[in-house]
């Protein structure tokens, strides 16, 4: 793995950082990415488990999925990477972390200040009333529950295809990335819209673009620094060569 110099020039003058992370900074935790080598969507149907359509044609099925995947997520701890990222906020002024993963490790591993763009599996919520519950309440249910003050269907608060992220948090992290002085692009395709708009904003607004990942993307040719490896061991090694000339 090659870190260049210049990147950590330039990472030393640096004040506001932003972390644009995918499903590839939580692999080396255990979870698995949605596409490429193994990928989920490589042996599953998107369009009948993460859309709205979907869920409403089976839901049980789609519930089933989403509490077989929160238990590998509790059964899982950060990594060197998502506790890396939260060390960055030792050494700068402003550290946001924008993430499309739904699974809490950024929070768990200390970071402070995270945008999710496509939810949290660890929430439920009403379809009907829009009670939010956290994910202890329907720990073991195998059927979708039913809410308890309305009766409505309960459903994972994520964001499934075709349907609107949370448009404050979307406009915050497009805020945050186009004042950026430089931005990550960890483990992510960038092949998902709108969020891949987000290290587009940050490019427009003068951020140094550097991407992490072990395969190049959709977003390679666009960025000034592509470091070809995992992030829990690329990320360790640029704070380290960070901290050397601090
Ligand atoms: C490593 C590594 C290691 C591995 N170290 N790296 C054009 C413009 C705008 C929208 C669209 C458009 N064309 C189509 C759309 C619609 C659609 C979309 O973008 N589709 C594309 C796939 C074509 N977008 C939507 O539907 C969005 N909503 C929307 O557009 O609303 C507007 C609207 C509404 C109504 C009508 C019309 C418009 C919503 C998107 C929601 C995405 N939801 C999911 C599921 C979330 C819930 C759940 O988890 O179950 O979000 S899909 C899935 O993909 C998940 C992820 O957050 C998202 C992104 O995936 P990610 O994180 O990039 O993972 P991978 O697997 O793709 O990549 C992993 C990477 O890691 C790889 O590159 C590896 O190499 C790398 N890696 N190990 C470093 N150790
Ligand atoms: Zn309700």
């Amino acid at each position: 793995m090659e870190i260049p110099k210049t990147l950590i020039e330039k990472l030393k003058s640096a004040k506001s950082i932003i972390f644009f992370t995918g499903a590839g900074i939580s692999a080396e935790s255990g979870i698995e990415t949605f596409r490429g080598k193994g990928g989920l969507w490589n042996k599953m149907s998107a369009q009948e488990l993460a859309s709205f359509d979907g869920f409403m044609k089976n839901p049980d099925l789609v519930w089933e999925w989403y509490q077989y995947r929160r238990k590998i997520v509790r059964e899982t701890n950060p990594n060197a990477g998502h506790k890396t990222i939260a060390d960055f906020e030792k050494h700068f002024d402003e550290v946001t972390v924008v993430t499309q993963n739904v699974d809490n490790l950024h929070k768990r591993a200390g970071s402070s200040s995270i945008l999710e763009l496509h939810g949290n599996i660890e929430r439920n919520y009403c379809m009907d009333c829009k009670t939010f519950y956290g994910v202890e309440k329907f720990l073991e249910s195998e059927e979708v529950p039913k809410c308890e003050k309305c009766g409505g269907m309960i459903r994972p608060d994520v964001v499934w295809f075709g349907e609107v992220l949370p448009q404050d948090i979307f406009a915050e992290a497009e805020r945050k990335a186009a004042e950026s002085d430089i931005c990550f692009i960890v483990g992510t395709s960038a092949v998902v819209y709108p969020a891949a708009y987000i290290p587009i904003a940050a490019k427009r607004g003068g951020s140094v673009l550097v991407e992490i990942n072990i395969e190049p993307t959709e977003i390679t040719n666009q960025t000034d620094y592509s470091i070809k490896g995992k992030s829990g061991e690329v990320l360790p090694e640029i704070f380290k060569m960070l901290k050397e000339i601090t």
